[in-house]
């Protein structure tokens, strides 16, 4: 595929992907245990959570068709004022289920990110807030 076509190729996808998905600023909230999340070209699904502090299992799976992604999970600021991962899924294969990762949520505000090459850049990063 050319550098055009691929491009045109996502540009396509991405106005199906905004015209499909309502409001970016929708808060998905739950009180259970169990966060299922969807990766794509270039998204995190849902983007912005809130859930209950204590011990969450992460289900995160690549429905994408291209690209492989990756589910990682940061405190904003560490010691040094940058972010701090806490846990990451495997790189995960499209159309593929990581295995779960389960991490110990404190109240406050955690970052959503995949750190496979730029696709925060493109988009591929969400809001996790813990509270009571
Ligand atoms: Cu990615």
């Amino acid at each position: 595929m050319s550098r055009l076509t691929l491009m045109t190729a996502i540009l396509a996808t991405l106005a199906v992907a905004l015209g499909g998905c309502g409001n970016d600023n929708e808060v998905f909230r739950t009180d259970r245990p169990i966060l299922r999340i969807t990766l794509d070209e270039y998204r995190i699904v849902p983007q912005n959570i809130v859930v209950k502090p204590g011990r969450m299992k992460f289900d995160v799976r690549n429905a994408g068709r291209r690209a492989t992604h990756n589910l990682s999970v940061q405190i904003p600021k560490g010691p040094d004022g940058k972010p701090v991962e806490i846990d990451r899924t495997n790189t995960i294969q499209p159309g593929e289920t990581a295995p779960p990762i389960k991490i110990t949520l404190r109240p406050g505000e955690y970052l959503l990110v995949c750190t496979i090459a730029n696709h925060d850049d493109l988009g591929q990063y969400g809001k996790l807030t813990v509270q009571e």
